[in-house]
């Protein structure tokens, strides 16, 4: 019994002596959401612009101006949900990572998330939840369409543990099996020091889910069908990045209402329809990023691609009196004509044909063998002829049944269809041609071409050689009236 007394002594000293060397308990009993909010400010969001969202019912609006004056270095906008409209910010408010938005709400948000969740504007990149009421369902509130939006999110709600108040973290780990309301443990702001600190990734991988493509196969090199399946780039870049982040796609071979993907009368349509509707998760093919398509979806890793367009005035069609000519090539003309005059030397030299006792008249005989290239009766004067001048003749006149058949038949085909000067087809006539002035738009509507009746019009080349003998007969017999007035 009395051996025991120095003992006890001892470990009475002891206890006293760790009693004195503990910390003493935070006089603090009470961490009011305020003090969390100037902590977040001065501690990891230091720096930041901040985008506050309060409901009047917290009775926080008071309190707020007292925070805020202690925040100098940030921007801070400050909404009251009630009468929060989102028209009111420019999306870069609302949207990606200018802003922190942080969200504090005393009773369920449920109907002020419906509402962001009718705008595709709202998606800040960082996202806090401050829950200041336990009896809210916070499990339902980060499963919210509108809160999943963001990439990062912390919930904060607030618990008594041990007569004080701390703050509970959470966060929401969509494809993982901690569900969508992980915990991260306590706030503590000696712990947490960076906006690295306060949003965990919640996607470190997908845990091997399932994503729907709003794809349309139909976009080579990108994605197109091969066989029973689609292939293209883009898909190989999204299998190996699928390995990565352990998810598996289905990919879509058309879109549901087969259109590309626009805003048309203030539905999407087409793939992004897909998306916004259809519940696909993701679209892989080629989208210029305009702006209606920038503010109502997120794009990842847009890479650059250009195009070249030339606009050329169509050129006029070719003169109507060229008809008569078109029918045939410049050197097929060239070797009609020279093939003509041999045969006509040839004729003339090879069966001279006396027409009075002693002369040949030699410009009869072209004039035959040129009668016979037009189609007209030649007679040859039968007696004495050879049988094979008779080949040779029947030959070449046949071979001119050929041609004038072709140029007839030629000629009806371009009496109808309009005739254009060569045309600028690609990049090397255009370097080619004397152009130099482009991107003019050619507002002349293009030059129909049906078939129509042959009319005066049309055959105005013939006229204009009636013409040409006219004058060439009047030169002549102005000659021989000269001749004969001279002898
Ligand atoms: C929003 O409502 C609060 C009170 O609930 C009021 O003080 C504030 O002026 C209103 N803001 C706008 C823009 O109407
Ligand atoms: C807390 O939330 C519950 C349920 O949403 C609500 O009925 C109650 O009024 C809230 N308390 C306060 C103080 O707002
Ligand atoms: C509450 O206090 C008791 C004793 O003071 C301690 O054992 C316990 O760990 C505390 N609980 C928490 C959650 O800090
Ligand atoms: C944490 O908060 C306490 C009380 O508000 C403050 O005294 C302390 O300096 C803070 N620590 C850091 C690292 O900011
Ligand atoms: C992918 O996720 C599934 C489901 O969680 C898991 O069973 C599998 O091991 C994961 N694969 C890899 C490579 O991490
Ligand atoms: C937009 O889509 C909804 C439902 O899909 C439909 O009820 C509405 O009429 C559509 N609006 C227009 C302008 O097409
Ligand atoms: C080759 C050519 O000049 N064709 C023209 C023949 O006539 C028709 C009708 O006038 C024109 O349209 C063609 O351009």
């Amino acid at each position: 019994m009395v051996s025991q007394a120095p003992a006890l002594s001892i470990t009475l000293l002891l206890w006293l002596w760790v009693a004195a060397a503990t910390p003493p308990i935070p006089s603090r009993s009470v961490y009011q959401p305020e003090e969390l909010l100037l902590d977040l400010v001065s501690g990891p969001l230091q720096g930041r612009s901040i985008f506050l969202l309060h409901d009047s019912q917290s009775g926080f609006e008071v309190n707020l101006n007292q925070v805020l004056s202690h925040i100098s270095s940030s921007m801070v906008m400050i909404a009251n949900q009630e009468n929060f409209s989102m028209d009111q910010y420019p999306s870069g408010y609302v949207r990606g990572e200018n802003y922190v938005a942080v969200m504090l709400f005393s009773s369920s948000p449920t109907n002020f998330l419906n509402y962001l969740s009718e705008s595709n504007v709202w998606n800040p990149t960082f996202l806090i939840l401050l829950a200041m009421n336990t009896s809210i369902d916070t499990t339902e509130v980060v499963s919210h369409a509108v809160v999943q939006r963001s990439r990062y999110l912390v919930l904060f709600e607030q618990h008594v543990v041990n007569i004080s108040k701390v703050f509970y973290m959470f966060t929401s780990y969509p494809f993982s099996p901690e569900g969508h309301r992980a915990t991260l443990g306590s706030w503590s702001n000696k712990t947490i020091t960076s906006v690295v600190d306060l949003f965990p990734d919640r996607y470190p991988d997908l845990q091997g889910a399932v994503l729907y493509l709003a794809s349309w196969c139909d976009d080579f090199p990108i994605i197109y069908v091969s066989g029973d399946g689609c292939i293209g780039s883009s898909l190989d870049t999204l299998s190996l990045i699928a390995h990565k982040l352990n998810f598996t796609y289905e990919v879509q071979r058309e879109t549901q209402d087969q259109h590309w993907g626009a805003l048309e009368n203030g539905n999407w349509t087409g793939m992004l329809g897909d998306l916004k509707y259809n519940g696909k998760d993701l679209a892989l093919n080629w989208f210029l990023l305009n702006h209606n398509r920038w503010k109502a979806f997120d794009a990842l890793y847009p890479y650059y691609a250009e195009g070249f367009g030339f606009l050329a005035r169509l050129p006029e069609p070719a003169p109507r009196w060229k008809n008569l000519t078109y029918s045939f090539t410049t050197n097929l003309w060239l070797i009609i004509v020279c093939s003509t005059m041999v045969v006509s030397c040839m004729f003339s030299a090879l069966m001279p044909r006396h027409m009075t006792e002693g002369t040949v008249d030699h410009i009869q005989q072209i004039i035959l063998v040129c009668a016979g290239v037009v189609r007209q009766v030649v007679d040859l004067g039968g007696d004495g002829r050879w049988a094979w001048q008779r080949v040779w003749l029947g030959w070449w006149w046949l071979g001119c049944i050929i041609l004038t058949t072709a140029y007839t038949c030629n000629l009806i085909a371009f009496l109808t269809v309009p005739v254009y000067t060569t045309r600028i087809e690609t990049v090397a006539h255009l370097a080619a041609s004397d152009l130099r002035s482009f991107l003019q738009l050619v507002s002349i509507p293009l030059q129909e071409s049906t078939m129509q009746a042959l009319s005066i019009k049309h055959l105005q080349g013939a006229f204009l050689l009636h013409l040409l003998g006219l004058v060439a007969a009047l030169l002549i017999l102005l000659l021989e009236l000269f001749v004969f007035c001279l002898a």
